[in-house]
Formats: structure tokens, sequence, C-alpha cells
């Protein structure tokens, strides 16, 4: 008991050193200075000695980490490489989306809390089918129909790699849940909040230039492993956009005992709260019409079948009248 006390008070200790406090930004939390990412940037990335890396077309200037640059078909990533070891916690991220477009642009851009760092692939620049959660910052409107929305759209999905995020329908069929939020081409800061505390999701925004946070939108029953990788992709098509990332400032938060104890590292990405992911269905196209051709159709062959029976009996009874006569 007096051994676990002393180690304890070393770990504090060791945290209080090594983590800013930030009491006013996060009550009752630490910045983690390896999960943030702050001007003036790092000098190197992708590198053994860097916990940053870079994926694709993303470039670095003094001033912003550039996902994808306003021009087609680009895509690009920033992936941090130390494992979230703490259960519970909050990210502040300072974005800015914009470009020439006045009507047409996009897509978007996503923060990721995922197993597997620095993939890439069609859902935003990473792969589809991933593990772990997905923000997603939807600039563009594929999906016109039922569960549409206006864009941009902030939006959360929670994938075990079953999961296909549907880029046509805007991943409305496997969303936990989402916001509109005017966030592209402002002329102030834009910054959105993610917290992720006791198996609760909130995500807020400040994009007014009021420095206040505003509810996006709140999820309980969201379970998360620990020891995933904070990362951000991006990725344009035949519409483009800039999608930077300014700062990143992530905050653990305090973490019940219980909570602390547990074994979260194998749990299962999973949000039962979540929509029930629906087929893909082509819009309608007159479905309705095969219903009736069947009915049609059966009501033929009886009448068919009924015809033939009774000619046949008519034709057997006229022959035993004939055989009657004769015999
Ligand atoms: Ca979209």
């Amino acid at each position: 008991m007096y051994f676990t006390s002393i180690i304890s008070f070393v770990i504090i200790l060791f945290i209080q050193h090594t983590y800013e406090q930030d009491q006013d930004s996060v009550p009752n939390s630490y910045e983690i200075r390896e999960h943030s990412i702050n001007r003036p940037y790092p000098g190197v990335f992708s590198t053994g000695s860097s916990h940053w890396h870079l994926v694709g077309n993303t470039l670095v200037t003094d001033r912003y980490i550039r996902l994808t640059s306003d021009s087609q078909s680009k895509a690009g990533g920033l992936w941090n490489m130390i494992p979230v070891a703490y259960p519970d916690w909050e990210m502040h991220v300072n974005f800015k989306v914009h470009g020439t477009g006045k009507e047409l642009f996009g897509d978007g851009f996503v923060i990721w809390y995922a197993r597997d760092p620095k993939l890439s692939g069609p859902v935003f620049g990473y792969q589809d089918y991933f593990h772990g959660l997905a923000i997603i910052m939807d600039t563009y409107s594929n999906h016109n129909g039922p569960h549409n929305h206006a864009h941009p759209y902030i939006s959360a999905m929670v994938n075990n790699g079953s999961l296909h995020y549907d880029h046509d329908r805007d991943g409305t069929h496997t969303i936990v849940n989402g916001c509109e939020a005017p966030f592209r081409g402002r002329e102030t800061d834009t910054l959105v909040a993610i917290r992720y505390q006791n198996d609760r999701l909130t995500i807020s925004t400040d994009i007014e230039g009021k420095n206040v946070w505003k509810e996006c939108f709140s999820a309980s029953d969201v379970h998360l492993p620990s020891h995933y990788y904070f990362g951000f992709t991006s990725a344009t098509g035949d519409l483009s956009d800039n999608h930077d990332i300014i700062s990143v400032h992530t905050y653990q938060l305090e973490t019940s005992e219980q909570r602390r104890n547990e074994d979260r590292k194998n749990i299962i990405p999973n949000a039962p709260g979540a929509e029930a992911e629906r087929a893909h269905t082509e819009d309608p196209s007159g479905s309705g019409w095969s219903a009736l051709k069947i009915f049609f159709l059966i009501l033929f062959l009886v009448i068919v079948c009924l015809g033939v029976g009774i000619g046949a009996y008519y034709y057997m009874n006229k022959r035993q009248y004939h055989r009657a006569r004769f015999y």
C-alpha cells in the first residue's frame, strides 16, 4: 500500500512536469504535448524522431499544415504516431477550409481516432472499413433525398472494420449523429472540439469568431478502445479546396478509478445508438409495378389451368357417352 502511494506520487509529479496544465481551456485536464501541434511547427516530420507523420500531398508552411491544396485529385494526411493511452480526452482543432470555388468545392476532411495510422484510401483520403472514430467535416453534398441535410455538415461514425462509408449518401447510413455547421470560407478562426468522456462523445464548434463553444451534438454509448491514433486526412476529386490544420490541442480529462482500471485496449469500437446500416439502394425506378406484374401472371396461370381442367372434363365425359352408345 505504502509502495503504491509512492509510485502514484511519483507519477503525479511526472505528469505535472511533462504536461502543461491548461485550466483556462478545459477544467481538470492536462494538455498532452505529444498529441498537440502548434506554430511554430516542428522542424522535422515523418522521421524516426518525429511523432507527427505526413502522408500523400500534405505540405507544411510556417502558417498551416495543408492536407490538400485547391486542385483536383489530391489526398493528404497528418498522423500522430503516439497511441492515446488515457481513456478520456478532449481535442481542439483550429482548421481552415477555403478555396476559389463559389458553388462547387469539396470534399472536406476527417479527424480520426483510428487503429491504423498513415493509411490511404477512398474515405476523405483514408481507408474504408476502418477501425475507430471518424469526425467527418463534409463540405460537399453528394446526396439528395431522404435523410439529406445542408452542407457543410459535421458527423460522427464509429466503425469496427465492418461498415462501409457511403459517399453517395454522405454517410447518412452509418451516422452516430451530426449537425450543420457553415465553417467553410470564414474570415475568422474556425475551431471544432471533440470531447470523449465516460463513453459520451460531444462535438462543439467555434466558427463565428465569438470565442464561444456551441454544441453540435452529444451522443452517449460510444465505446472506443484506448491506444488508437489521432490523425487528419482529406481528399479532393473533381472538386477541390484548401484543407488546412492550423493547430491541435489535446487534453487528458479526469477519469474515474474504475475506468482507469478497466482493460480498455481490447474494446471493439461500437455505438449502438448509431443509425442501423441500410443497404445501398438505387433511387426508386418503378419497383412497385413488378409486384403487380407477378399478381397478373399468377391470375393468368390460374385461368389457363382452370380452362384446361374444364376442357379435359367435358372431353372425357363426351368420350364416355360415345362408348356407352356403341357397347
Ligand atoms: Ca459529401
